[in-house]
């Protein structure tokens, strides 16, 4: 994948469908957002959430419209749209960033943070500012980054108890390269694909497995396919929340400000929301009936740290990874 948005001929479609309503929306004071998840996905919901406040804070003269669910496309595709202004507000992983922006890369490595609550802590600091602030360079203003729990291996074949298990196995990866390199790391094959393709590519015998949360491998319905999940817990990299520099750069000064806060105030109920879903998602997929083991992250770790080198190539970037690595509270 190439490291800047070139826009496809689908994103230009949806883009100018996009714009069109954008700027209807915005000729009555309504932003446009999308989120490749559903209605009721605590990403959307927490975004929704911004909404209100930044109709509270402006007295009902801005809003916002969400367009959930992929209605406008795959996560690759709305952030071009993002870029170029045809969205304002855009909610993605850090993955569809990586091969734009080499510092999204540093939250997305494997085995980097050490719990939930380290995640949380180096990002609402000055490590996360820093992060988000790069994204500026590529047409996207950085809101805030939300929680996206840990990402496990399941598959429609066998429990995954080491790397070994994982050999000859077909895995869908989001459009990473750095996802691509830390399966094959492990031995498996990897196919980088939308995450709207991943059930039915499961259930034709496409793809063998893929990695993901609690709660999207429940609420893309995967489970019923792939009946092994197995805990290696292998990313916490988080899900972040962006503007479209053409749409801020229209906004005054104090407009800012209540979108920057807005946004950093939605984070505690995102963070309440993602808790709960987790719990939710956790019940159906066991109550299902589908295989789920605990792993030894210990050969997991080892092989997939072995490739950070391959992605930490700047300076920036060892910095921020020694300074996250020194926030463990276990230390290096
Ligand atoms: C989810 C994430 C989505 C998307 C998806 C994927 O956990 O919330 O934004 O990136 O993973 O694997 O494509």
């Amino acid at each position: 994948m190439d490291g800047s948005f070139r826009l496809s001929r689908r994103a230009a479609i949806l883009g100018a469908t996009a714009s069109v309503a954008a700027c209807k929306m915005r000729l009555s004071g309504l932003f446009t957002a999308a989120d490749t998840h559903v209605r009721d996905y605590p990403t959307v919901q927490a975004v929704l959430r911004f909404g209100e406040l930044l109709s509270e804070r402006t007295a009902g003269r801005l809003g916002l419209n969400m367009y959930a669910g992929g209605q406008l496309g795959n996560e690759r595709d709305t952030l071009e749209i993002t870029t170029f202004g045809g969205l304002d507000f855009n909610r993605v992983n850090l993955a569809p960033l990586n091969s734009i922006e080499p510092l999204t890369t540093v939250a997305a490595l494997p085995f980097l943070f050490e719990s939930t609550n380290h995640m949380r802590t180096t990002l609402d600091g000055e490590i996360g500012e820093e992060i988000l602030a790069s994204l500026e360079r590529h047409g996207l203003i950085g809101l805030c980054f939300y929680d996206s729990g840990a990402r496990s291996f399941y598959n429609t074949q066998r429990p995954i108890e080491t790397p070994d298990d994982m050999r000859g196995l077909k895995l869908r990866v989001p459009g990473s390269d750095l996802y691509v390199a830390m399966v094959k790391s492990l031995g498996a094959d990897a196919t980088p694909m939308p995450l709207d393709e991943v059930y039915q590519s499961l259930a034709q015998g496409v793809i063998d497995g893929a990695e993901n949360n609690w709660p999207s491998f429940e609420s893309g319905r995967h489970f019923e396919v792939a009946r092994y999940y197995s805990l290696t817990r292998h990313l916490l990299a988080p899900e972040v929340f962006v503007m479209s520099k053409v749409s801020w750069d229209k906004l005054s000064a104090a407009d800012r400000d209540i979108v920057r806060r807005s946004a950093k105030d939605s984070v505690p109920y995102m963070r309440k929301l993602w808790d709960a879903q987790v719990a939710r998602s956790r019940a159906i997929v066991m109550q299902s009936g589908v295989a789920v083991n605990e792993v030894d992250p210990a050969p997991f770790t080892a092989r997939m740290t072995g490739m950070w080198d391959e992605f930490i190539t700047t300076p920036q970037q060892r910095a921020l990874v020694d300074k996250i690595l020194a926030q463990r509270e276990g230390g290096l």
